[in-house]
């Protein structure tokens, strides 16, 4: 009898093809399967299992209702010398991101400082994704967005606030960018709906369940209510997030979104707000900008010095990993994936 391994190994080829070919076979056109794919791969290959290979099937369910427009032309508009906005029209985020970062980058260049605003686009991505591509482009870069309302606000235990992630990257000539990306809950909820797949228990606090009580169930997390990190503080940035990336951009916020997807339980539908800083912009010579790059070094040295971890280290470890041994993904999701 032999017993099949609870994981399989794919190369990174081979993760990419079988998410292109499972977007493509659902609806989506060669460029959003190609921007998605690449997007979840990169977040398998650097064990960001919440936006792994996992989020396929998040991407189908969102594909089967109609809602999500796979062959949206993301629209620029130019709106002045710092600001660009782009219109996803229903599609996902990672193709009006692909459209306007350029602009972004040029602008905040010819600046210092510029903004990339993205709106009316299904968003599920983890955003290190796109800070860290920003920063190797030369600039220090902001991101965050709001989801669907999951979090209760500090003192309360009603969904209200999204997961809303804030994400931030800093070039580093010649070495891999300083980059952090977090959720403002105290975990992403891929990671509660990923504990539920694998019928696993989850650390008290990270979510009440529906009569407010603290709760180690993922199911019951996921009906009640998750809490932001840092108490009051984590409140303050989500609800920030909200702001900065509803309101301001003419955009909705995540109990709208919520609203929006009525009861279908697919990616969240609304904006996204990058901001990009130019260290040579700021400063206004190149040679200024070198030498307080090394100043950041110093900081980074420091940090490192004492034991401590920069964020991004074990993602930066996992891709090495995983560029040398392929992905290792659960048998059951592998299953599930092929499946779409
Ligand atoms: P984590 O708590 O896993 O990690 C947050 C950050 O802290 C990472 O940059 C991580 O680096 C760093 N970090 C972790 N431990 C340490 C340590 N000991 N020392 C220094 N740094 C550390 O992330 P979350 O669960 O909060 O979020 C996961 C992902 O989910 C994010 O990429 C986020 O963008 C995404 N997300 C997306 C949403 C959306 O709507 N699009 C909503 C919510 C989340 P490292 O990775 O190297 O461990
Ligand atoms: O994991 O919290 C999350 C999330 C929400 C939307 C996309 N990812």
């Amino acid at each position: 009898m032999s017993i099949s391994s609870p994981f399989v190994v794919l190369s990174l080829d081979d993760a990419y093809e079988l998410s292109f070919g499972a977007l493509l076979r659902n609806g989506l056109d060669e460029r959003h399967a190609a921007a998605v794919a690449r997007s979840v791969v990169s977040g398998q290959r650097d064990e960001c299992h919440s936006h792994g290979l996992y989020r396929l099937l998040v991407c189908v369910k969102g594909l089967r209702t109609g809602k999500i427009n796979g062959n949206a032309n993301p629209e620029v508009f130019d709106m002045s010398a710092a600001l660009t906005r782009v219109d996803a029209h229903g599609g996902f985020s990672q193709v009006a991101f692909d459209v306007g970062a350029e602009h972004l980058v040029r602008k905040a260049k010819e600046v210092g400082i510029a903004a990339l605003a993205i709106n009316n686009c299904f968003h599920f991505s983890a955003l290190w994704q796109e800070v860290e591509q920003l920063a190797e482009l030369g600039v220090a870069a902001m991101a965050m967005t709001p989801s669907h309302s999951y979090v209760a606000p500090a003192g309360g235990n009603k969904p209200l606030l999204g997961t809303n992630p804030f994400a931030f990257g800093w070039p580093r000539p010649g070495k891999f960018p300083f980059v952090f990306d977090f959720a403002t809950s105290m975990v992403a909820r891929g990671d509660i709906e990923l504990a539920k797949r694998k019928k696993e228990k989850i650390p008290f606090g990270w979510a009440v369940d529906q009569d407010g009580m603290p709760t180690d169930d993922p199911g019951r997390a996921l009906e009640g209510a998750m809490l932001t990190f840092g108490s009051y503080k984590g409140s303050a940035l989500s609800t920030m997030i909200e702001l900065l990336a509803g309101p301001l951009l003419g955009d909705l916020m995540s109990f709208e979104s919520q609203q929006v997807d009525a009861g279908a339980a697919i990616t969240p539908f609304h904006g996204e707000l990058l901001v990009a800083f130019s260290p040579q912009g700021f400063v206004g010579s190149k040679d200024g900008a070198t030498a307080n790059h090394e100043r950041a070094e110093s900081l980074f040295n420091a940090i490192v010095d004492q034991g401590a971890r920069l964020p991004s280290q074990r993602r930066f470890e996992a891709r090495a990993k995983a560029i040398r041994e392929g992905v290792r993904i659960d048998r059951a999701l592998y299953e599930d994936i092929r499946k779409l």
